[in-house]
């Protein structure tokens, strides 16, 4: 594994997270439930296995997701995140589920920077032009154009990084702090009861996104290695799970990544009224997910994934209030056998990326244009290798996040409407591909052999 010294954009990162964490505790108290259990289930699982895993570390390791309103907001972010080391990688689109939304993830992408902390931000971009009334996307514009989420300090400093390459070690502690406050609840409404409602109407993520003054964080997800032990006991800690854990089934070998969440509670929130008073109402919003994360898989992994989860959603959809969750996992267990889960066959079907190094002792060069010479080695034990994890998300396990917290009776007509040139556009800059940033890891493992 590599170990670089860290940079200074990974170590404000690292603080970053921490901070983030810090915040969210506070605010969603069922969120440090969510982390004590995953930090038990971790434990459980090292001992079970006689593995010697960095649980520090493990336990550390999340992701958090926020909703944009406005292309400005959009690249805005880029420039931030770029300062903690984290780029754009990945278009998904979420209007195929009915979720008016397009998004990215950033994240670091070099392998000593993920070592070293691989916190990413699922980044959502509201599309206001997918709102059908038109009084009401006229609406939307004009609260959005009015609100500014940044503040003065943080655009300052970020300028300050970007023409100078670095800040003071007071400015950095100010970055984070000011950079952590963009993404606080705030329990006062921008918009009055009214609008909320009409809002809330067309689709309850666009009352979250316009609603509010800015972009508040609505979950972070620390990573486990065993989400059915977390989800068959998320109950007992007091925490209401989501019906079905999104994405591919047990496995032996994991791969991709599977997703479960708690669900949002229903909050106290305050709107605005014509006599200045506050009128108080509810939102729901700020939930609480759990990973797990595995192999990431090659483009024809990715396509054997894609078509075995149509199939099998072809057959039966899971449906929100749990109801036909177990038929759901037997029947997905059916489909997968399909995918093979042996490591060393997924290798050398081309299924999933791997990193390749030489068996402890064996330096002999390797032709690595010899396919077969290579295929013998790895046989022989001089080469050894190991899955690249996937770090990146899925569009149909996002939508199943997504709407796990706004509700089961919402529309959710697919709009099959995606649009990367135009989110490129609002970004600023094209996102990264995941697969080539994967297919460079590989190479690199095994030009260095
Ligand atoms: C983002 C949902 C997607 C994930 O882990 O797939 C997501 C959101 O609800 O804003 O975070
Ligand atoms: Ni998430």
């Amino acid at each position: 594994m590599p170990n670089a010294r860290p940079s200074a954009a990974d170590l404000l990162r690292q603080k970053f997270s921490r901070q983030m964490s810090v915040m969210y505790c506070q605010e969603v108290p069922d969120y440090q439930k969510a982390v004590d259990l995953v930090k038990q289930v971790n434990a459980d699982v090292a001992a079970d296995t006689a593995q010697s895993l960095d649980l520090e570390a493990l336990s550390e390791e999340r992701h958090g997701a926020i909703r944009l309103g406005k292309a400005s907001e959009l690249s805005m972010m880029r420039r931030l995140f770029a300062v903690l080391g984290m780029y754009p990688v990945g278009y998904y689109d979420l209007s195929v589920a009915g979720i008016p939304v397009h998004s990215t993830a950033f994240r670091p992408i070099s392998n000593d920077a993920i070592a070293f902390c691989p916190f990413r931000i699922f980044t959502s971009l509201l599309r206001v032009e997918l709102i059908e009334d038109a009084d009401l996307r006229d609406k939307t514009n004009a609260i959005l154009a009015e609100r500014n989420v940044f503040s003065d300090k943080l655009v300052e400093l970020l300028e300050k990084q970007e023409a100078t390459g670095s800040l003071t070690e007071q400015e950095e502690d100010q970055f984070i702090e000011e950079l952590v406050k963009t993404f606080k609840w705030n329990d006062q409404a921008n918009v009055s009861a009214d609008v909320y409602e009409d809002l809330h109407d067309a689709h309850r993520l666009i009352a979250d996104v316009v609603s509010f003054k800015g972009p508040h964080i609505n979950h972070l997800t620390p990573r486990t290695l065993d989400i059915d032990a977390v989800q068959d006991n998320m109950a007992k800690v007091g925490l209401n799970p989501k019906a079905v854990v999104e994405g591919p089934p047990q496995r032996a070998v994991p791969i991709l990544l599977r997703q479960t969440a708690f669900k949002a509670l229903e909050e106290e929130v305050f709107f605005q009224t014509t006599d200045g008073k506050l009128q108080a109402g509810a939102h729901t919003a700020r939930f609480g997910e759990i990973e797990q994360r595995g192999a990431a898989l090659t483009p024809k992994g990715q396509a054997l994934y894609d078509e075995l989860l149509n199939k099998t959603r072809a057959i039966i959809t899971p449906k929100a209030d749990g109801s036909n969750v177990d038929a759901y996992i037997a029947e997905l267990h059916k489909v997968f056998q399909d995918f093979p889960d042996d490591l060393n066959e997924l290798r050398a079907q081309g299924l999933i990326y791997c990193h390749y190094q030489h068996a402890n002792g064996n330096t002999a060069p390797v032709d690595k244009n010899d396919a077969a010479a290579l295929e013998s080695l790895i046989q022989q034990g001089a080469i050894t290798f190991s899955p690249i994890t996937y770090e990146d998300f899925l569009p149909v396990s996002a939508a199943g996040i997504f709407q796990s917290n706004l509700g089961n009776s919402q529309n959710q007509q697919s709009l099959n409407d995606a649009n990367q040139a135009d989110f490129e556009k609002a970004l600023g800059a094209p996102v990264n591909d995941l697969h080539a940033l994967y297919a460079t890891m590989q190479d690199q493992s095994l030009q260095s052999l």
